[in-house]
């Protein structure tokens, strides 16, 4: 039991079809339902956390509560950086002590992404840290009228596989269709599995990292709305195609949006039926176990990752 890197669950990953559940983290409640879950599952797993994440919960505080974690639970767990925007925010997160890091230069032009992340793996790997990269943009919800249009920001094979080559980057993000947050899709989701498929033929032994991969339950949605939310037309990706991409090298599933939604549901609703209650440890507790009860969700009915540890 340790921090890990996750260069050994990708490499199992990338030879069957499943994938690691990355799930973003940033108070005592998440990390404990996402390691129960873990526990419970036995399969391999990834904390990750934005900046933002990092500054909300105070630097100090994550580490000690992921290693807490690992203490408390017995697993191996690897620590990443969701979307570092700048050399700088990835050289504090290696510094304190995190096993993989993400910079995220997918805004740049093509030549200065290759800059920036080369940088990046020349410091991480210097400290045994592994580095996540991303090429192409995740859609907004508004390009998705014409898949035409968008498809002009999908991730470009060859240049996937040139960057792959030339950064020395461990895995790589790409850009199929998928988008952060609640709204992924205006009309009917689409991803594009053919560039998918061409993609992890060119480049075979790179695991391949899907964002914005919750599925927006419409349950979860439905029951924040029920108890007094207002969240409209919510939709995500389907589940039967994070479960077809896992097929064709991706090994690393981002979620974030789903667990803040089973989180929310249930703090509305027990606040709701039991407004006399003001002890924050009794809406706390449903919500760390609907925490618990999306992640083994996640992990054996999308990611079949059960028993994967
Ligand atoms: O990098 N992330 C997490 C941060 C996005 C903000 O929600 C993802 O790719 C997960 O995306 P999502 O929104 O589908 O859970
Ligand atoms: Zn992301």
């Amino acid at each position: 039991m340790a921090l890990v890197t996750s260069k050994e669950m990708f490499a199992k990953a990338l030879k069957s079809d499943y994938a690691v559940g990355a799930f973003n983290v940033n108070n005592m409640e998440i990390i404990q339902g996402i390691v129960d879950a873990v526990k419970e599952e036995n399969a391999p797993v990834i904390l990750q956390v934005s900046a933002g994440a990092r500054k909300y919960a105070r630097p100090a505080y994550l580490m000690k509560l992921v290693e807490a974690a690992v203490i408390d639970t017995g697993l191996d767990i690897c620590l990443h950086l969701d979307h570092g925007e700048d050399f700088e925010i990835c050289k504090k997160c290696v510094d304190d002590g995190f096993t993989s890091v993400m910079i995220d230069g997918s805004k740049h032009p093509y030549e200065e992404n290759i800059a920036l992340t080369k940088q990046v793996v020349e410091y991480a790997h210097a400290h045994g840290v592994v580095v996540e990269a991303e090429l192409g943009k995740l859609a907004g919800v508004e390009d998705n009228i014409k898949v035409d249009a968008r498809s002009a920001t999908f991730t470009d094979p060859e240049e996937a596989a040139e960057f792959v080559q030339r950064t020395g980057v461990d895995s790589l993000a790409i850009a199929i269709g998928t988008s952060h947050g609640a709204y992924k899709f205006k009309g009917e989701p689409y991803l594009d599995f053919e560039r998918l498929k061409t993609i992890h033929n060119l480049i075979p032994d790179t695991p391949l990292v899907l964002h914005g991969a919750s599925t927006v339950l419409p349950e979860f949605v439905n029951k924040c709305n029920q108890y007094g939310g207002n969240i409209p037309g919510a939709q995500g990706v389907p589940e039967d195609m994070i479960r077809e991409s896992t097929k064709w090298g991706i090994c690393k599933v981002n979620i974030d949006t789903d667990l803040r939604l089973a989180m929310t549901a249930e703090v509305r609703k027990f606040l709701i039926e039991n407004p006399a209650e003001f002890d924050p440890r009794k809406y706390l507790s449903p919500a760390r176990a609907a925490i618990q009860g999306m992640v083994q969700h996640k992990i054996k009915n999308v990611l079949n990752a059960s028993g994967k540890r």
